[in-house]
């Protein structure tokens, strides 16, 4: 593997993810793999999971780690291309990129949609940047557009705990204050439609996900119907794509709640964290839920992408 951008850099899912499996029975059984490598991760907004178990990956690998928060520790970055930087921002990403290339193996960076240009965002202008002006091999941290990382881990969370072969798995969209990505669900979408699942997408009109994202999945606007012997309930918000970044609906009755999931086969709730409680699921839903198992899985699916990188499969 040279980047992990998308599932499209996965040459091979089902070794990917049984490398996630083999790390998380032995967890140091690669520990000389990383040894004397750097992984550089650049944070250009907030994180707690993919922040500490990127870096306990790396750890567990033998790799160092260094950590950077741009905008708050480093120079405000610019990206665009020909720009006369007289304004707020003080270095280009073509140096910022290449610099940090020097004291690193492997470079990580979260950067979410701005939500404002859907082009730009869906172009994955930050993030394609980046890539273009390093000089060694990047992960992604959640783009604009995608968040593989949790995605691998989410399909690993599910492989762990089915019941059945081919499963029903409801996406579904839930309610939240603010105006969310919507990377999380075009990803899980991506992963899980190359897993063996039933696939369903559930969420109010006007929050149509990307084309390239939904074809061939079949899609309602009925949650209730959704659920219906749903084996895992994947609840996330996401702002409107056709009305990019807007807010169309804070409806409290798409929050997943213990009578909704009574509804399910004695389904398995998921989320990537963190979660509003009592506004996308309810408490009760979420301490009965797989979020921590699948935070844990986070660790695994970083250290199995960083394995690939470093032994450059
Ligand atoms: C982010 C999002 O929805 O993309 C990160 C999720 C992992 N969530 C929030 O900003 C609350
Ligand atoms: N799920 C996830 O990516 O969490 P963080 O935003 O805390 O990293």
């Amino acid at each position: 593997m040279k980047n992990f951008l998308s599932i499209e850099d996965v040459a091979d899912f089902g070794k990917l993810l049984n490398e996630a499996f083999a790390l998380k029975e032995a967890p140091l059984s690669k520990h000389a793999l990383g040894r004397g490598k750097t992984l550089g991760l650049i944070f250009m907004n907030p994180s707690l999971r993919t922040r500490l178990s990127t870096q306990r990956a790396a750890y567990n690998l033998g790799m160092d780690v260094i950590v950077m928060n741009i905008n708050q520790d480093s120079w405000q970055l610019e990206f665009t291309d020909g720009s006369v930087m007289d304004g707020g921002t003080t270095e280009h990403v073509r140096e910022a990129a290449a610099v940090i290339s020097q004291y690193c193996d492997i470079g990580g960076i979260r950067t979410f949609a701005g939500l404002k240009d859907l082009n730009a965002d869906y172009q994955e202008q930050v993030l394609m940047k980046f890539v273009a002006h390093a000089q060694v091999p990047v992960i992604s941290l959640e783009s604009a557009t995608l968040h593989p990382l949790q995605s691998l881990t989410d399909i690993m969370t599910m492989r762990e705990n089915q019941k059945v072969p081919n499963p029903k798995v409801v996406l579904t969209w839930a309610p939240h204050p603010k105006a969310l990505p919507q990377a999380v669900a075009n990803s899980f979408l991506q992963w899980a439609s190359q897993w063996e699942c039933e696939l369903i997408l559930t969420h109010p009109k006007g929050y149509e996900l990307a084309e390239e994202f939904t074809e061939g999945i079949s899609v309602t606007h009925d949650q209730d119907q959704a659920l219906e012997a749903a084996d895992f309930v994947y609840a996330k918000n996401w702002s409107s794509y056709q009305q990019y970044g807007q807010i169309l609906s804070k409806d409290k009755s798409w929050t997943i709640t213990e009578q909704k999931m009574s509804l399910t086969n004695q389904g398995r709730f998921m989320h990537c964290l963190p979660i509003r409680r009592n506004v996308v699921a309810s408490d009760g839903v979420i301490d009965q839920s797989l979020v921590i198992p699948q935070a844990k899985n986070r660790l695994f699916a970083a250290q199995a992408v960083l394995a690939q990188i470093l032994e450059h499969e």
